[in-house]
Parts: structure tokens; C-alpha cells; sequence
């Protein structure tokens, strides 16, 4: 992309209204603008990186064998009635009348309609396990919509559902979820830990939470710091085998971790005091598991392996896809603006013309944008006739990476120069070899 071309409506000064700096830098690079209270207009740079992170969430889930689809946004009451979540979900439902005075409301999560989706259309245990998930905006009229796209009305969740026809079964759901999410977090350059939770409107026993720690974070979490020092890194999971999920979860869930709902005093005193660690932390994602609870109230049983009827054992699995965006920058940044992760960057590298208009300097970069792009790389050509100062303040607010800087003076020794935007670190190299380097990057 040509940054002439496209439409990235910087601002210069800081917005009066964003109380955190993820809010801030969203709105001084452009991405998000806000159309009414907690609802947002995502811009090309912020729909960019929203893409990336729902196409990570998209592999990840796919990986662990989950299956995509698409329900809509808006939802008939009547369903909700049968599960007894009508009235119970309270003012944070957004609740509709159409023209013939039919109920309806936008979707805050979508227990009821899978479970009617289920029931239709499976009759025995032969079918499951069974998980279904979607990416699906969302809307919960929060008393505070606040901090930007990290607590709004609308937002956007990938929301997955496991049918299982016993409570073994359902556990290994929930342990390959929580693998997954360990995965997904990790693709996206976060660090997100799983605490035991509370499980809120959605109900049921065992619910863990994911959080990322940072000090905007709306949580208070309290941990034993070894947990930090754990990894999925590259090992090969094999998502159908219980032990192995197990495993994993074992690992994750044995050093301390809870938010302040389920905090034990008790427990955590017995952690070393130099590992007892509490702060502030953002809730990124969040599995449950519920058993039979919308099963039984809507009636969605399968023939099980006696021939006698069984309501199936649910739980449903959730990722802040646009939260994700906040949470990243929050624990990405410095005084200069973003810092994108590679996995999420919203263009791969930014390329820019110190002298626009020098014919050399032009034909350096037409040269090494041409090439980017040949390698399927999507780079960001900054092709403005604008002061090398004002280039460099736009790449560093917007956070890509990597950045390479095309001059007259460096081109008369046949170089250019790669800088990474986290260090800060310069090196000279030719044209060539720039290309080469962000292609290994990536693994082009
Ligand atoms: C799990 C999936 C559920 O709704 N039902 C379907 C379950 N869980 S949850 O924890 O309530 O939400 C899942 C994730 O969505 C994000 N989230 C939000 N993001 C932005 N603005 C909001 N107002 C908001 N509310 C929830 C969180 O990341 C949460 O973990």
C-alpha cells in the first residue's frame, strides 16, 4: 500500500477523551473511530489488525479440529425463555421489537441458539464430540463502556461451543480449549495466563480466564511468578488425546493463579513470598464448562450408547477479539507509539522515501516495494512529499516492525537501512539484502 493512497486520518494531538494509552494510540494512528458510546467505526489500520487476529484464532481453532459457521447477530427472545436467560441477563441485553411485535435481541452470547442448532439436527451420541464456534460481533450494553474497543457495547467475540455425551468427554473439551488459547495468545506475541475464575451469567463450575498482565487491566490478579516462565513454543500437539491436553492443562493450572473472585488467601500465602506477585490484569478470554444446564432447560438430548435419551454435557469457550487489539497494545508499546507483535502487524514493514521526487531514491523504493510484494508481503510505501521527521513519527506511532529508510546519501554506497522498531537498532545493508531480511522474517 502506497501511504499516499490510502486512509490512515493520523492525529496529531492527543485525544481529550482516552484514559489509557491503548485508546490513545488507536485513535492517533487512525484505526478505530467511535460512532456512539462503546461502538466503534473500525478504520482501515484497526480492520487490518482485526483481520490478522481473527485469522490467527481461525487457524488455532480449526488446528484443535473446532468447526467454523455463522449465526447472526440478532436472536429471537423466545429461545432465550427456554433457557431462562431472558430476564435473568438484566440490562445488558439489548432487547428489540420488530414490526410484527416479535421480540428479539443482539446476541450478547449464543448458548441458547447452538444449543437450538444442536437439537435439531442431532439425535445420538454418534455425532460427538461436536464443537461449533463462530466469530460474531456481540453486544452488551455495559453500564461503562470504557478504554475504547476494551470494554464496549459492541465488540467482537470468537465464541465456541463443545457437545459432548459425558463428563470425561467434556473435560478433554476443555482442557484442547485451553490448549488452543495458549496457542493463540502465543501467535499473537502475548502472554496470557489462565486463573481460575468466576463464571458469571453463563454459569457452571469450572471457568478459567485469560489475562493478560497489565496495569489498565480491569482485574486484580494474583499469581506465582513461576507461571511466567511457562511455554507452549513450538511443540506438536495432538488435540485428540486426552492425556496429552491434560497434560498440558496440568501444567498451567498448578502454579497459583486466580482473579480476585476466586482468591484464597490461604493458598497463595503458601507460595515463597519473593513468587507471590498480585497486579492488574485483561481478560483476553475465557472457557466454561457447564454440563447439562442448557441441555436439560432446552431439551436437546441424543440417543446415548444405552439407546436410552442423554442431555448432552456443553461448555462454551470465548476469545475478546477486538478487546485483543487493546490488550496487545497495552503490553506493547513505548513513549513513541505501537510496537505490533509480527504476528498481528498490520503491514508487514513500512518502507520510506527520505527524498520523494529524488529519482534515485524513488526508484529504490518502487524497486523494493515491487519485491515485497512478489514475496506476498504486504509493505507500507510512505510516498508522501513530507519532512524524514514527520515519516518517521507515523511509522512509530502505528508500530510496524520493521521499517526500511530509502536516502540519496546511503543509496551512493548501495545502501539502505533496516531498523526494528522494538530496538530501536539500525543496520546498513543493500536493497537486496533488506528484502532478504524481512523475507526470513516472515518465512517467505
Ligand atoms: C464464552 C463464549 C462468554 O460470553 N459465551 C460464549 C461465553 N464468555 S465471556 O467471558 O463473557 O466473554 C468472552 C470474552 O469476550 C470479551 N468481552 C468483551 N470484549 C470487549 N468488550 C466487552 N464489553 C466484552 N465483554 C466480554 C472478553 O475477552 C471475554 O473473555
Amino acid at each position: 500500500m502506497r501511504l499516499s493512497r490510502y486512509f490512515m486520518p493520523v492525529l496529531k494531538e492527543n485525544p481529550a477523551e482516552a484514559e489509557i494509552v491503548s485508546h490513545r494510540l488507536m485513535l492517533r494512528a487512525g484505526m478505530i473511530k467511535q460512532s456512539s458510546a462503546g461502538i466503534y467505526s473500525w478504520l482501515p489500520l484497526g480492520f487490518k489488525v482485526l483481520k490478522k487476529i481473527e485469522d490467527i484464532v481461525h487457524r488455532e481453532q480449526q488446528r484443535a479440529g473446532h468447526i467454523p459457521m455463522l449465526m447472526p447477530t440478532l436472536q429471537s427472545a423466545d429461545l432465550w425463555r427456554e433457557s431462562g436467560r431472558y430476564d435473568d441477563y438484566g440490562e445488558e441485553m439489548l432487547r428489540i421489537t420488530d414490526r410484527n411485535g416479535r421480540d428479539m435481541l443482539y446476541g450478547p452470547t449464543n448458548e441458547e441458539l447452538i444449543t437450538d442448532i444442536f437439537r435439531s439436527h442431532v439425535g445420538s451420541y454418534k455425532t460427538l464430540p461436536l464443537t461449533l464456534y463462530h466469530i460474531q460481533w456481540k453486544f452488551r450494553d455495559e453500564r461503562r463502556p470504557r478504554f475504547g474497543i476494551m470494554r464496549g457495547r459492541e465488540f467482537y467475540m470468537k465464541d465456541g461451543y463443545n457437545f459432548d455425551i459425558d463428563y470425561d468427554s467434556a473435560m478433554h473439551s476443555y482442557n484442547r480449549h485451553l490448549v488452543s488459547y495458549l496457542r493463540t495468545f502465543e501467535a499473537m506475541g502475548l502472554k496470557a495466563i489462565p486463573m481460575r475464575a468466576d463464571s458469571g451469567p453463563i454459569g457452571g463450575e469450572d471457568t478459567h480466564e485469560f489475562l493478560v498482565l497489565a496495569e489498565t487491566g480491569e482485574s486484580e490478579v494474583f499469581y506465582d511468578s513461576n507461571i511466567l516462565d511457562l511455554k507452549m513454543g513450538d511443540r506438536v500437539i495432538d488435540y485428540d488425546n486426552w492425556d496429552e491436553c491434560a497434560a498440558v492443562m496440568k501444567e498451567w493450572t498448578t502454579p497459583y493463579a486466580r482473579t480476585d473472585e476466586t482468591h484464597d488467601e490461604a493458598l497463595f500465602d503458601a507460595i515463597p513470598e519473593d513468587r507471590r506477585k498480585s497486579s492488574r490484569g485483561i481478560e483476553v478470554g475465557q472457557i466454561f464448562y457447564f454440563g447439562t444446564k442448557y441441555s436439560e432447560t432446552m431439551n436437546a438430548k441424543v440417543q446415548g450408547p444405552d439407546g436410552k435419551p442423554a442431555a448432552v454435557h456443553m461448555g462454551s469457550h470465548g476469545i475478546g477479539v477486538s478487546r485483543l487489539l487493546g490488550a496487545i497494545i497495552e503490553a506493547s508499546h513505548d513513549d513513541k507509539g505501537i510496537i505490533w507483535p509480527e504476528g498481528v502487524t498490520p503491514f508487514h514493514c513500512g518502507i520510506v522515501n527520505l527524498k520523494q521526487g529524488d529519482d534515485e531514491a524513488d526508484g529504490a523504493c518502487e524497486t523494493i516495494y515491487a519485491a515485497l510484494q512478489a514475496l506476498g508481503l504486504d509493505p507500507l510505501y510512505d510516498d508522501r512529499k513530507e519532512r524524514a521527521g514527520g515519516k518517521f513519527a507515523t511509522m512509530d506511532l502505528i508500530g510496524l516492525p520493521w521499517r526500511i529508510t530509502v536516502g540519496p546519501r546511503g543509496l551512493k554506497n548501495g545502501v539502505v537501512e533496516l531498523t526494528n522498531r522494538r530496538s530501536g537498532e539500525s543496520v546498513e545493508m543493500p536493497p537486496e539484502d533488506a528484502v532478504k531480511k524481512i523475507a526470513e522474517i516472515y518465512a517467505v
